[in-house]
């Protein structure tokens, strides 16, 4: 595939342009022999002893890889000014590979060889080599040419934001009946090439999208799957990077050639190893070429895609200084890159997320910052970890174990959205490795001898459709209707004001369904409460209630639509949150209301629950007023004769928890396809719930 030919013609067009580029940008610069050999880029293993040194390690802004062990982190060093950095905060290491630019040149023969070796390799798509950033387009738009009711391809209108050299970011969403976008199905999405440098994280998403839709009608399994989810990915999240990594990794082996003085320019790896996008000064957009400039400028361009999330933005692991590799950017989401992947997560219903880089074979998840402490979810993303990794053969750890890292991709979107988010750092030893390595290790061929992320990816899938790991909204609403879920709030960063509070971003999540024929709707959603105030919830309510009453009915007569109350005395004040609990022995289906009693003896609804059948119901009242409250069970579609129901005091915990949130709640409203609203009812639903609502008042002035 990759004649050589092609490939020295491909060399010669390209040095003209990096030269000039690099004349334009830098001052020019003596050539000759007489010049100073550049400084080789190194990988270096750099010995931290401690937790503590790893910290001191990480706050040097230095290119850290994810590779490391106990007391070792593997770094890039990319010139001498970032090896005197280590010598100067007392850092001793050892090199691992001495020049990462005659690796380059090994590696790219090593391509070669195997292009030349191979007719079709087992991947999806039978490729050879890496893509360039043309074979990406070229392949997502012959996905969505090719098989048009599966697959369409996302541009700017789903990927707003062009880059900053102006490209188009392009993805696919793969679902049986794909153009009914709003239908409800809950989404995975795949991310790739966040990090230049990182080509296997495209690839891998790539290979899996083709897989896709070659199992489609053929594999059951992927069959049942496209049909019960809507599968996005978008390869090269950072494409002006990419473009540069890329085209130097071909350009490598120029440091061979020896036509005096073009080895000096482009004699290190430079831009193969460049990690960040191309943002050059904060806020502007960069001059056209700036990001060609060669090593070790070239690499110091940028801002990490990794670190400029909202989410924890700001804190550890991420630098303030632009020149530094983890540089986080000016502002949470200052660039067009992440805030693509915003506007996707915030419009859609990710209920999975793998965002993949290189490399360490290791499978990480939430949090990035090791003080923040454990989340909320963390058995079961624990376990969704340890079944991808049963299947790669990866570590499954968090993301702070190695180091900590701030504003990553899925910080921001779990905090946000409690979609499950993981980092997949593809490949054991370096960042894009001779391309038969990521072919083995896709398929479990090899080295990975029936471990292939192939299969890891497909267990992430399986999971973004389990109904126990996400939320339902359902119910009946008039066919044609606009269902829109809508949810704003701030995000933390890790910035603190001058008062020490954390500052914040605002954060809106919107999406729309709209209602089949049969006027039943089924929405897959992430809960409406966030994780973190999930957490403050749990630990409120794993304290002891400071009261509890229970009443119990038997032997109640009653229809479907009949209700009964009890009446809950609560005298008490300053009471965290009431906790309302209706049981019943039989599976059938009763809901909660909360009422409390005005002097006037109006009831206020102040909480409910309407779980579907065999869900129990639990209604909580936050920062509940003294009085009488009604707790009125109705009898939804139920022959049931008796139920408990238990109603709970919980105090607050500690001074800054008053005022909290418990609960979050997501405006639902039903709208007529031209965009009037005709009612708007808020929706409370948790993880592996599904919350009914049908919208009579809808549907009775749709008709009209
Ligand atoms: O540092 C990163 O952005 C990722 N490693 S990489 O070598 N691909 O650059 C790791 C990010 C995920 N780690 C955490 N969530 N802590
Ligand atoms: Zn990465």
């Amino acid at each position: 595939m990759h004649a050589p030919a092609r490939h020295r013609r491909l060399v010669a067009a390209l040095t003209g342009a990096v030269v000039l580029a690099s004349l334009a940008l830098s001052p020019p610069r003596p050539l000759g022999a007489s010049e100073e050999p550049p400084f080789p880029v190194q990988l270096v293993r750099v010995t931290t002893a401690t937790h503590d040194q790893r910290d001191r390690l990480t706050d040097l802004g230095l290119d850290l890889t994810e590779h490391g062990g106990d007391t070792f982190v593997d770094v890039v060093l990319h010139s001498e000014e970032d090896a005197a950095r280590l010598v100067e905060h007392g850092f001793a290491w050892t090199v691992v590979v001495a020049d990462l630019g005659a690796r380059e040149v090994e590696n790219q023969e090593l391509n070669r060889q195997y292009a030349a070796a191979t007719d079709l390799s087992p991947l999806p798509s039978g490729r050879d080599t890496y893509r360039t950033l043309t074979d990406y387009e070229t392949d997502l738009r012959r996905l969505a040419d090719d098989h048009p009711d599966l697959v369409r391809l996302l541009d700017d209108t789903e990927l707003p934001h062009r880059s900053l050299e102006n490209r188009i970011v392009y993805g696919v969403e793969i679902s049986d009946d794909v153009h009914s976008t709003d239908d409800g199905r809950p989404v995975f999405l795949m991310l790739g090439l966040h990090h230049a440098r990182e080509w296997p994280s495209g690839e891998h998403s790539m290979e899996f999208a083709v897989d896709l839709v070659q199992g489609y009608g053929s594999d059951p399994r992927i069959t049942d799957l496209l049909q019960r989810a809507r599968v996005i990915v978008v390869p090269v999240v950072n494409p002006d990077g990419f473009e540069q990594s890329r085209k130097w990794g071909d350009l490598a082996d120029l440091r061979e050639v020896d036509d005096g003085g073009t080895v000096s320019v482009i004699g290190t790896p430079g831009n193969a190893y460049k990690r960040k996008n191309c943002r050059a000064v904060d806020g502007e957009v960069p001059p056209p070429g700036s990001c060609e400039v060669a090593s070790p400028g070239g690499f110091a361009l940028g801002v990490d895609l990794n670190r400029n999330y909202g989410g924890l933005w700001g804190g550890a692991g991420a630098s303030a200084l632009p020149a530094h590799a983890t540089y986080r950017g000016a502002e949470a989401f200052s660039e067009p890159e992440t805030e693509n992947i915003r506007a996707l997560v915030s419009s859609r219903h990710v209920t999975t997320l793998i965002t993949n880089h290189t490399y360490s074979n290791l499978v990480l998840r939430p949090p990035g910052v090791r003080a923040a402490g454990e989340t909320v979810d963390e058995p079961a993303m624990k376990d969704l970890g340890a079944r991808m990794t049963a299947n790669n053969g990866y570590r499954n750890i968090h993301g702070w174990q190695l180091y900590d890292t701030s504003g990553t991709t899925e910080d921001w979107s779990y905090n946000a959205t409690g979609g499950y988010g993981y980092t997949f750092e593809i490949g054991p030893h370096e960042f894009h490795p001779p391309f038969g390595e990521v072919v083995d290790e896709y398929v479990g061929a090899g080295f990975y001898d029936g471990k292939g992320n192939r299969e890891a990816y497909l267990v992430a899938l399986e999971n973004a459709v389990d109904t126990a790991h996400h939320s339902v909204i359902a119910g009946k609403a008039p066919a044609g209707a606009v269902l829109r879920l809508k949810k704003a709030f701030s995000t933390k960063t890790s910035q603190v004001d001058e008062l020490g509070n954390p500052r914040v971003i605002s954060d809106t999540l919107e999406s729309t369904l709209t209602v089949p024929a049969g006027s039943r709707y089924t929405w897959h959603v992430n809960p409406s409460t966030r994780p973190e105030v999930m957490e403050h919830r749990l630990r409120i309510l794993a304290e002891e209630p400071t009261r509890e009453e229970t009443f119990r009915e038997s032997a109640v007569v009653w229809l479907p639509g009949d209700h009964r109350d009890v009446v809950f005395a609560m005298p008490e004040t300053d009471v965290g949150a009431l906790r309302v609990t209706l049981d019943w022995p039989t599976p059938d289906d009763l809901d909660l209301y909360v009422y409390h009693r005005k002097p006037d003896g109006s009831l206020v609804e102040v909480g409910s629950s309407g779980n579907f059948i065999l869900d129990k119901e639990e209604a909580l009242v936050e920062l509940p007023e003294p009085g009488d409250y009604v707790l009125r069970v109705v009898n939804y579609a139920s022959v049931s004769t008796e139920f408990t129901v238990t109603a709970g005091l919980y105090g607050l915990v500690g001074e800054d928890a008053f005022g909290d949130d418990l609960v979050e709640s997501y405006t639902l409203s039903c709208e007529t396809s031209a965009g009037r609203v005709l009612e708007t009812t808020p929706v409370v639903v948790d993880r592996g719930k599904t919350q009914k609502v049908d919208l009579k008042e809808c549907a009775r002035a749709f008709r009209k």
